[in-house]
């Protein structure tokens, strides 16, 4: 058992070291499972910073279900295409850390005057708690990290989230539990690892469930404190805000519905103009403690509110020329149905059991004059196929490109077909491909893209 648990976790980090995956839309990435991400922007790139839930531990290891090794980072410039750096701690490489324990928890990094810090939970080897919390610190977002000897005196607790004030001070929220006191902040002097003080409780959030994921915030110089909670089996993202770091903070309600039986865990960023929740939920593996993190734009009211934001399949970013664009992961979608590839070595998608007059919608696509003047299609089909079109702003809309689809020996046998386009369009377009053809099934869409 032992033995298939470190052959497995090997084979995974084979794969995670000698790839690089550009996957468009939600989840984010597929070559390895990733929760708790926490985005950050560093010198214009967006930097992810997960967790990694594998399978394989022990019932002595690993906790809540969670079996969790490791660290990688993950960077983008276009929300579309982004690159794991590759592992940056191992659990058996902390200092302070019990071994072998798999409880490498959610972490965060942060920038302090051009050094960069990341702070992770772990299962310290003195016992002194459930989890502490310990730093290290780089020159680089994607480390390599020092890291510190011993793990942040007077913190006892997860989900680690260091903010540094317009002020210059610092201060890192942390927690995890049931009720008053659940969820905390401390204060920390200059160099990001000594606290200054005791930890506060975060006052005038609602005590009810089991809350945890604290992430902080600014914005037009209002402090947004914001957490998961779950109460009887519904995960949902909340948030208060405040006109002081430590709050009290007043509740605001929802950021993200209830996504189901199992955890969120979230952050919130800015990125070039518009603010994103990077998230997790556990689409590919149907197992709440294999989790893969995914994002959404988000909104804000007038007075400042965040506007409620559902989890979806399309995710975030604008495919551009050569991007792989995975249908399946839609914005709407008639008479056709999604399921999983057969034998890939990365789980992916198709569009399957496509039927004549229907059609699916995929928003967003930027079309840059000159670049892109054809359509290419991976598909499949075991019947006599029909024909893919691909119309703009609505199904019935200008058509900029035709694909006509034969049998291509199989519904598991697939064939990159492209054709120029008809039509001209350009700028950021809603896209339509439309199913045309006789009854019956007439093909399977992998992807599609623009050239
Ligand atoms: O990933 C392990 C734990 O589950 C995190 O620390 C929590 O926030 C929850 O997502």
């Amino acid at each position: 058992m032992f033995f298939n648990m470190k052959l497995k976790i090997t084979l995974i980090s084979i794969l995670i070291i000698t790839t690089f995956y550009s996957i468009a839309q939600n989840p984010l990435v597929t070559h390895m499972y990733t929760a708790d991400p926490t985005a950050r922007v560093f010198n214009n790139t967006l930097y992810v910073y997960p967790s990694h839930d594998v399978e394989g531990c022990t019932e002595e290891q690993g906790s809540n279900g969670f079996c969790m090794p490791d660290y990688h980072i993950f960077s983008t410039t276009d929300l579309v295409n982004y690159k794991d750096h590759g592992r940056v701690l191992d659990q058996n490489e902390v200092p302070w850390g019990a071994k072998d324990k798999f409880g490498m928890w959610a972490p965060d990094c942060i920038e302090n005057g051009g050094k960069y810090y990341y702070y992770f939970p772990g299962i310290p080897k003195d016992k002194s708690s459930f989890r502490r919390i310990g730093v290290g610190v780089s020159d680089s977002p994607t480390g390599p990290f020092k890291w510190e000897e011993n793990y942040i005196s007077e913190v006892h607790g997860i989900d680690p989230n260091p903010f540094v004030d317009d002020n210059g001070k610092v201060y890192l929220y942390y927690g995890g539990g049931k009720g008053t006191g659940a969820l905390k902040v401390i204060e920390l002097k200059n160099n990001m690892i000594e606290p200054k003080g005791k930890p506060k409780v975060i006052e005038g959030i609602p005590e009810y469930g089991y809350r945890e994921a604290s992430f902080m915030f600014k914005r037009n110089g209002i402090y947004y404190f914001t957490w998961a909670r779950v109460n009887q089996n519904n995960y949902e993202l909340e948030y208060g805000t405040s006109d002081n770091p430590l709050g009290p903070f007043k509740f605001q309600g929802v950021i993200m519905p209830n996504i189901g039986n199992g955890t969120n865990h979230h952050s919130i960023v800015n990125y070039k103009g518009k603010w994103y929740v990077f998230y997790h939920y556990w689409s590919i593996s149907d197992n709440n403690r294999l989790r893969s993190m995914r994002a959404e734009e988000i909104e804000f009211n007038k007075d400042g509110n965040i506007v409620p934001k559902e989890a979806t399949l399309r995710g975030i970013g604008m495919p551009k020329a050569g991007d792989l664009i995975h249908l399946d992961r839609y914005n709407n979608l008639v008479n056709a149905k999604v399921g999983l590839i057969k034998d890939q070595p990365v789980k992916s998608w198709q569009i399957t059991h496509v039927k004549a007059y229907g059609w699916v919608q995929f928003n967003s696509v930027l079309f840059e004059k000159g670049k892109q003047n054809t359509f290419t299609a991976r598909v499949s089909s075991g019947t006599n196929g029909g024909q893919l079109e691909l119309h703009i702003d609505n199904p019935k809309g200008p058509l900029l490109a035709k694909i006509e689809v034969k049998n291509t020996g199989g519904w598991d046998s697939w064939k990159e077909l492209s054709v120029p386009f008809i039509g001209k369009t350009k700028g950021v377009k809603d896209i339509y491909a439309t199913f045309k053809g006789n009854n019956g099934y007439l093909y399977n869409i992998d992807w599609i893209k623009f050239e």
